[in-house]
């Protein structure tokens, strides 16, 4: 029996996938984006792990629904998905979603060069140029980040002791910088930061708590952040960000970036003003920049923004059948 059927746009952000999902969303219940998130959670959750895992996703794999705006002045809203789950933020998300939904006419912005979104994290707003019909490059204002954990000494299992510092910038970051037990991003096989990353994390959300002072459904140390030097001419810093249980994000990955210009900001690295151009681990580039300053319940924050770029790859229609046994999706 067909289970439903999937237009999606393909694509990718600086080399990260991005799958736009066109039709065949679920109707979600709830008053704002982070409730309809518990919803398609509570009740969808097969639809993700059908379009994001394998044989019809990859480890990398990540995608979006538009859904109408759940706030007056808001062009759209986007729910995220990925091989972890439903993220609350998602920066080359947004970047992909807002070239994808603009260049194929899908959204109509009611200020031409920018689009309000309503995330499950909060309102990003998005700016973008377009030029013959394409989008050139996306600009997006996330929400509030922060440094919420700093200097903590984890000790890891197979690895030994690591001191991190843990920064939201959309989702929560473990962000690693060079020390006696990890040498740096490029001296560490993709293979390697694979094998460290869950115990990394593991072991900071066995000792840790983690929690979105606003939301606490948003929760939970998700992503780790490697840091090294980076290759580019131009780039600030490198990183490899870990998410799922297998990928290493291929852009640089704007709620990273986000978290990472938090964490630079409280420790006095980096300046409100200043452009940080973070380098992914192919080599791919995010401009970032702390466009001001602001508090979340007594947190110090910063506003972050983020401009990257985004190519349409193709378009795919699913079909998920419950005749066909990975119907559902597998991981390996
Ligand atoms: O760009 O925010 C991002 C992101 C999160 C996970 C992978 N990419």
């Amino acid at each position: 029996m067909n289970k439903g059927t999937f237009f999606c746009i393909d694509g990718h952000t600086c080399g990260n996938p991005v799958r736009l999902v066109t039709s065949g969303h679920p109707q979600l219940e709830g008053a704002t984006m982070s409730d309809k998130r518990q919803h398609f959670l509570a009740e969808f959750d097969w639809v993700r792990r059908a379009l994001m895992f394998e044989p019809r996703g990859h480890d990398m794999m990540s995608g979006s629904f538009l859904y109408p705006p759940t706030t007056e002045d808001g062009d759209v809203a986007i729910l995220f998905i990925e091989t972890s789950g439903c993220l609350p933020m998602c920066g080359h998300g947004t970047i992909g979603t807002v070239t994808f939904a603009l260049q194929q006419g899908l959204v109509t912005p009611k200020e031409p060069g920018r689009l309000r979104l309503d995330t499950p994290a909060g309102r990003v707003d998005a700016y973008y140029s377009m030029r013959d019909g394409r989008v050139e490059w996306v600009k997006l204002f996330n929400v509030p980040a922060f440094l919420a954990h700093r200097n903590e000494v984890i000790s890891v299992p197979g690895i030994g002791e690591l001191q991190v510092d843990i920064a939201y910038g959309g989702n929560f970051y473990i962000i690693v910088e060079p020390q006696g037990n990890f040498k740096g991003t490029h001296a560490t096989s993709a293979a390697e930061l694979l094998a460290m990353s869950p115990k990394v994390r593991d072991a900071v959300n066995a000792q840790i708590a983690c929690v979105h002072p606003l939301d606490p459904t948003v929760c939970g140390a998700s992503h780790v952040l490697w840091t090294g030097d980076p290759k580019q001419p131009g780039s600030s810093a490198a990183n490899a960000v870990f998410y799922g249980d297998k990928a290493i994000d291929r852009s640089p990955c704007g709620t990273g970036t986000s978290a990472r210009m938090a964490q630079l900001f409280a420790k006095g690295e980096l300046q409100s003003g200043e452009d940080f151009v973070h380098e992914s681990y192919i080599g791919s580039q995010f401009i970032g920049r702390i466009e001001g300053t602001t508090e979340i319940a007594g947190h110090s924050a910063i506003l972050p923004s983020i401009q990257g770029w985004a190519r349409i790859t193709g378009h795919n229609c699913i079909t998920v059948d419950d005749d066909d046994p990975y119907a559902f999706g597998f991981q390996v």
